[in-house]
């Protein structure tokens, strides 16, 4: 599925000299001292070094000056994992929008909250740059990373920054067993994701020998691991644990993997990835002629993986965080206001990039403050109706009491099987 994007702002885009420039030196001091008069004004009006004021002529009327609030986005928005990137870009930009339209209150001040977005395309190093660059841009908060595997080191920066950082879309439990102050999620982790799955498939689907591939991503190998222990915790068996990484957008050759899988009579395939790679394997699966049954983990129950995979994908099982929109009491209407306002459906997370951004809206206007000083520790206790679910934290930051669904491909399409937890 491809998705229509709303037009971004490019961070490189900078308006065209006016005319004049550059000055001369007489011009330049008169322009200079016209800049400094402006910035005490702004320092003078902003409560924090993360917002400043806007609107000329606001103060002389007397009403309070309107204060900008930028909140950070990272993710990746070009490459392999684009499209997760966008749906969740355009989840945070449905909230900022929704809450300028409502008029959100920071002290007397009514926000105007600005979308500060970068591309880490999914790399490490970019997301740390992207982070570093954040960390200079005075965003009172930053929404991201989509990949644990940027998220993780990026974490650090915001950290010792002091910019709260509230992942809506990284999984993997490390993000926020730091011991960090400023690092949040809302979304479960794959403690708990991979967790369910492995005491299911155990416990329930009853499998006898069970075979694992990872992706060797912070995310797939993380979730892998958490599905092997428990698999043995709840008395499994493991018969082989494979991995397989490709260059990112290349479509991976599973073979030896599945030959070792295939002699070791498995009875259950699961894989640690997302779903370009999890729709290769399940194809390379079924060209076998395999019947083990195909668990995919989170991020693996998207129409690309029906598309991608054909009839191969047919009775693919996957599980992925918190419950089906159509069963939350907001979820059908963001659908409609998601569509109404990006012509395009919601693909996985965008419901919890809106969650992550109202997470700091709430949290800023419940402290009065855009400055992180002040509104870092109002999250600590944030309790409010998100369209994911309770939004609540626990003392390391994660999501409490979060869920996990069960979906399966039934004629063509992800239905929910079951919920566990939230
Ligand atoms: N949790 C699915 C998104 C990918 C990741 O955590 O890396």
């Amino acid at each position: 599925m491809r998705l229509r994007h709303a037009p971004r702002r490019s961070l490189h885009h900078l308006p065209h000299p006016a005319p004049g420039w550059p000055l001369r030196p007489s011009r330049r001091t008169a322009l200079l001292a016209v800049v400094l008069g402006a910035l005490s004004c702004v320092l003078a009006a902003a409560p924090g070094g993360a917002a400043h004021a806007a609107a000329p002529g606001a103060a002389a009327s007397g009403a309070a000056t309107p204060l900008t609030v930028r909140i950070g986005f990272v993710a990746p928005l070009s490459g392999e994992y684009a499209d997760y990137g966008h749906d969740l870009q355009n989840g945070v930009q449905l909230a900022l929008d929704e809450a300028n339209a409502q008029g959100v209150k920071i002290g007397d001040q009514t926000a105007h909250f600005e979308l500060v977005s970068i591309d880490d395309r999914a790399d490490p190093r970019l997301g740390v740059q992207a982070a570093a660059r954040l960390s200079n841009q005075d965003v009172a908060a930053v929404v991201g990373h989509f990949n644990s595997g940027t998220a993780i080191p990026a974490s650090r920066i915001y950290e010792s920054a002091g910019i709260p950082m509230i992942d809506p879309a990284a999984t993997n439990p490390v993000i926020t067993s730091q011991g960090f102050a400023n690092v949040f999620t809302v979304i479960s982790n794959d403690a708990q994701n991979a967790g369910m799955a492995g005491a299911w498939a155990v416990d329930v689907l009853k499998a006898r020998r069970i075979a694992i591939v990872d992706d060797r991503s912070a995310f797939g190998q993380g979730e892998a691991d958490v599905f092997e222990r428990t698999v043995k915790a709840h008395g499994g068996t493991v018969v082989a644990r494979e991995f397989a990484a490709g260059d990112s957008g290349d479509v991976v050759d599973f073979g030896p993997q599945l030959a070792h899988i295939k002699a070791a009579d498995a009875d259950l395939l699961y894989f640690g990835g997302l779903a370009r790679q999890a729709a290769a394997l399940v194809r390379q699966l079924k060209a076998r002629s395999m019947s083990a049954q195909f668990v995919g983990g989170g991020g693996v129950a998207i129409p690309e993986f029906v598309r991608l995979a054909g009839q191969a994908g047919e009775g693919a099982l996957a599980w992925e965080y918190g419950r089906p929109l159509a069963q939350l009491p907001d979820g059908p209407r963001f659908e409609q206001r998601f569509k109404s306002r990006f012509g395009a459906d919601v693909l996985a997370y965008a419901p919890f990039g809106y969650d992550a951004a109202w997470a700091a809206i709430h949290a800023m206007a419940a402290a009065k403050s855009a400055n992180p000083d002040a509104w870092r520790g109002t999250l600590r206790t944030l309790s409010f109706g998100g369209v994911t679910g309770r939004i609540a934290f626990d003392e390391q930051g994660a999501l409490r009491n979060g869920a996990s669904t069960l979906y399966q491909v039934k004629q063509g399409a992800w239905v929910p099987v079951m919920t566990r937890g939230g």
